[in-house]
């Protein structure tokens, strides 16, 4: 009868946990996203302090992780994709040309998404943006564009190509 209720607990303890990792709590991942918006509004304002400041705080969180910590399938996707995004936010956040800047977050924009669509990050819209005047892609939370190529120079410019959670 132990037995049985231990069992019983033990399926229900991984039901929950799988319950969590689809609602993207439980995943150690979740701050890089929070991080990465920081440095796209950075870029949005055309603020390059900013985005200096935003990218040396992604990339801390990046080193931060305990790939331990992860789920083997979660683990196999950040694993590559790591020193990839760590070498653009490294040359974002000791950049002050916001040109260069940029260009550096094209690179990390891409790598990114492939994050954000191996492992969930969030429950919330994550909405994939290209601007085909840079041929570069984004990530936002919200719908209406706000292009962080350009900023106010053509803050409208762009479109949706892909919505992950909806
Ligand atoms: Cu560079």
């Amino acid at each position: 009868m132990k037995k049985i209720f231990l069992m019983v607990t033990l399926i229900v303890t991984v039901f929950t946990q799988q319950i969590f990792a689809q609602d993207g709590k439980a995943t150690p991942l979740t701050p890089l996203l929070t991080s990465y918006y920081s440095l796209k509004n950075a870029l949005v304002a055309s603020s390059n302090q900013d985005a200096a400041a935003s990218a040396a705080e992604f990339g801390k969180l990046l080193s931060a992780v305990n790939m331990k910590s992860l789920p083997a399938a979660d683990m196999n996707a950040f694993m590559p994709l790591q020193e990839k995004l760590a070498f653009d936010a490294r040359h974002i956040a000791e950049s002050k040309d916001i040109a260069h800047q940029r260009e550096h977050f094209g690179d990390l924009s891409a790598n990114f998404f492939k994050l954000a669509k191996a492992v969930k990050l969030t429950g919330e819209a994550v909405y994939y943006d290209y601007c085909p005047m840079k041929k570069s892609y984004w990530l936002s939370a919200e719908a209406p564009i706000k292009n962080p190529y350009y900023g106010s120079q053509m803050l409208t410019c762009g479109k949706v190509s892909e919505t992950l959670n909806k």
